[in-house]
């Protein structure tokens, strides 16, 4: 395992954002996104703070954690990224852009939030083009996650033919930008030698049926990554419904699943 990773996976990575998150996955033996969907930005501290030892990846939501002024947001990101280096893990702002690069800039650097200040990695939709890549060029330590394929039930994504392809093919010479891509199946980019990471959604545990009224669609953790090709999966609810006492068992379950799948999987692929 440590050939695989430190020979093999690490240095195909051109990404320094997706070579830290790598390390970390390795070092702290966990592919575990906590998507910390709370209602205020304490309890997403407190999430922080008791699942920072089993995650390699937190993701926020910044406008959903009622925020009441920049001072707020100023306080909040410093203490999450004291938890980020405390415990080794990294942040990445959910924001899905997906206008022309030009505001996309402005999107990242703007009052309250200044995402580019604080986030590791952000996500953008593939729907823009290139532009919405070309934005991030002259921006340091943050890195580009493409939506390539939603887990949504009847999104549009997948109703257009080579949508998600389309997705892979716009980080062409972007690199060093692109950590890799959400997708809720298995991704294949046909270039290089590079290793992109795959990030997936909807990721519930065994004990769980139907999805949640509002689109989403669950896969169980094995099916995440042995069939659909996660690298990292991504977990809000299947941990944040039960109560705060119970996070971190089921996390630790999430993290063991995942771990082993991850490791299972990578064997067998290189
Ligand atoms: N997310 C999806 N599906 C996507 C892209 N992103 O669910 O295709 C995000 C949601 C949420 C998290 O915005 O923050 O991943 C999933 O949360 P859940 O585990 O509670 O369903």
């Amino acid at each position: 395992l440590d050939n695989l990773f430190k020979k093999k996976l690490i240095p195909r990575m051109t990404c320094t954002a997706s070579k830290k998150l790598l390390r970390i996955m390795y070092k702290k033996k966990t592919n575990l996104c906590l998507a910390a969907d709370l209602q205020n930005w304490t309890e997403v501290l407190e999430v922080a703070r008791t699942l920072g030892p089993h995650i390699c990846l937190l993701r926020t939501h910044i406008d959903t954690y009622n925020l009441e002024n920049y001072y707020q947001v100023v306080e909040f990101r410093k203490h999450l990224k004291d938890l980020a280096t405390k415990f080794d893990f990294m942040i990445m702002e959910d924001r899905k852009f997906a206008d022309i690069g030009s505001t996309v800039q402005r999107q990242l650097t703007s009052k309250p939030f200044e995402i580019a200040q604080w986030a590791d990695m952000v996500t953008v939709h593939g729907l823009p083009g290139p532009g919405v890549l070309q934005c991030f060029e002259g921006l340091e330590n943050i890195a580009v996650v493409v939506i390539a394929e939603m887990s949504s039930t009847g999104n549009l994504g997948r109703k257009v033919s080579d949508y998600k392809h389309e997705c892979l093919k716009i980080t062409d010479g972007y690199d060093k930008i692109v950590a890799g891509f959400v997708s809720h199946s298995k991704i294949r980019v046909d270039r290089k030698d590079t290793f992109f990471l795959q990030f997936t959604p909807g990721v519930a545990l065994n004990d769980y049926t139907g999805g949640d009224g509002l689109g989403q669609q669950y896969v169980y953790v094995d099916d995440a990554i042995l069939d659909r090709g996660a690298d990292v999966i991504i977990v809000g609810r299947g941990i944040l419904k039960h109560g705060n006492e119970n996070w971190r068992e089921v996390a630790e379950e999430f993290q063991r699943n995942g771990w082993s799948a991850l490791v299972q999987k990578l064997m067998n692929k290189f």
